[in-house]
């Protein structure tokens, strides 16, 4: 019988699906070709996020979330700042010290770090399309686009396919797309019969979501709020509202599903003010993560109160008076 590699992996984001689709080549180049390899999407919880998740393949890897002490999880790549919670878990990353763990807040891109390091340790070099892959993972995770409406166009396949990615998809949808991208170009991944007609459905989309974004908003010193709890299966509005409010320094949005409740902070990277707050300290105060720019909380589906609640703590925070007006 074929021997299990799980790939843990961050779900519904673009480096994320490029991390893991990476480190799932390397593996059949390098470790094992006949592995049968088993993509698993992640999403961040109050709590740990690994209770009740089966470490029981025959390898585990986990990549861009959060770190796992358990010995089992013998491969871990991650670039949050957030990645040890509780921040205790940092001592036992210290103490293991294991040569297949790696940890960099500064990368831009999980998928870079994990590039990097097989390049270094184990004189791998991935194939072309792969190395595309993670050139945008590094521009589109770390929002290095020179203006909001490059940020939002949909004109290339990674960005059609990050766009995609974000539009909340199914687990077995994420799961698939790992393992195409493993094998194949963002631009041929993005014709599959199964991908195109809903890249085209996003597109198609994109005009009334605009519409909904724009009478959402709602001002608070330079920090804009788009509060969708009440409408369940919304999207977060993401590049979008920078788009349309481009005077704002933060922006905070609050979405749910029947599954979950989420809550993601950011700073406007095209904003000329510097921001004020470490946002994935934030986060993580509200048991959330993240970046210094970008975080998010993620509650269960029965706690709105304390989603809203939450809400109104994280407004109150970043208004803080210290803002000029817009
Ligand atoms: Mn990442």
């Amino acid at each position: 019988m074929a021997r299990v590699l799980k790939i843990f992996f961050h779900d519904a984001c673009f480096d994320g699906t490029t991390s893991a689709a990476l480190f799932a080549a390397f593996y059949r180049d390098v470790i094992d070709p006949s592995t049968e390899i088993r993509a698993v999407g992640m999403i961040h919880k109050d709590g740990n996020p690994f209770d009740g998740v089966a470490l029981d393949a025959d390898d585990h890897a986990c990549v861009d979330f959060r770190f796992c002490a358990d010995p089992k999880m013998r491969w871990w790549f991650d670039h949050h700042p957030t990645a040890f919670q509780p921040p205790s878990l940092r001592g036992e990353f210290e103490r293991i010290h294991s040569p297949t763990w790696f940890f960099d807040p500064r990368a831009p891109s999980c998928a870079g770090l994990i590039q990097r390091a097989l390049a270094a340790g184990w004189d791998w070099q991935p194939p072309p399309h792969l190395v595309e892959a993670v050139a945008w993972a590094d521009k589109i995770d770390a929002a290095q686009f020179k203006s909001a409406e490059d940020s939002v166009a949909l004109v290339t396949p990674a960005q059609r396919l990050a766009a995609w990615l974000a539009h909340g998809r199914s687990p077995l949808d994420t799961s698939n797309y790992v393992e195409w991208l493993s094998r194949a170009s963002l631009a041929e991944v993005a014709q599959r019969a199964e991908v195109a007609p809903q890249l085209a459905a996003v597109e198609a989309d994109r005009a009334r979501e605009l519409d909904d974004v724009k009478k959402l908003g709602v001002w608070h010193g330079d920090v804009v709020v788009f509060d969708r709890f009440d409408d369940v299966g919304a999207r977060s509005p993401g590049f979008l509202g920078y788009l349309l409010f481009p005077r704002c320094l933060y922006a905070i949005s609050a979405t749910r599903t029947p599954a979950s409740i989420k809550i993601t902070v950011g700073v406007n990277p095209w904003s000329p003010a510097p921001r004020r707050h470490n946002i994935g300290e934030l986060c993580a105060r509200h048991g959330g993560g993240g970046h210094a720019v970008v975080g998010g909380i993620t509650l269960r589906a029965d706690e709105l109160a304390r989603a809203r609640d939450t809400l109104k703590l994280l407004v109150k925070e970043l208004d803080d008076g210290a803002a000029t007006s817009h």
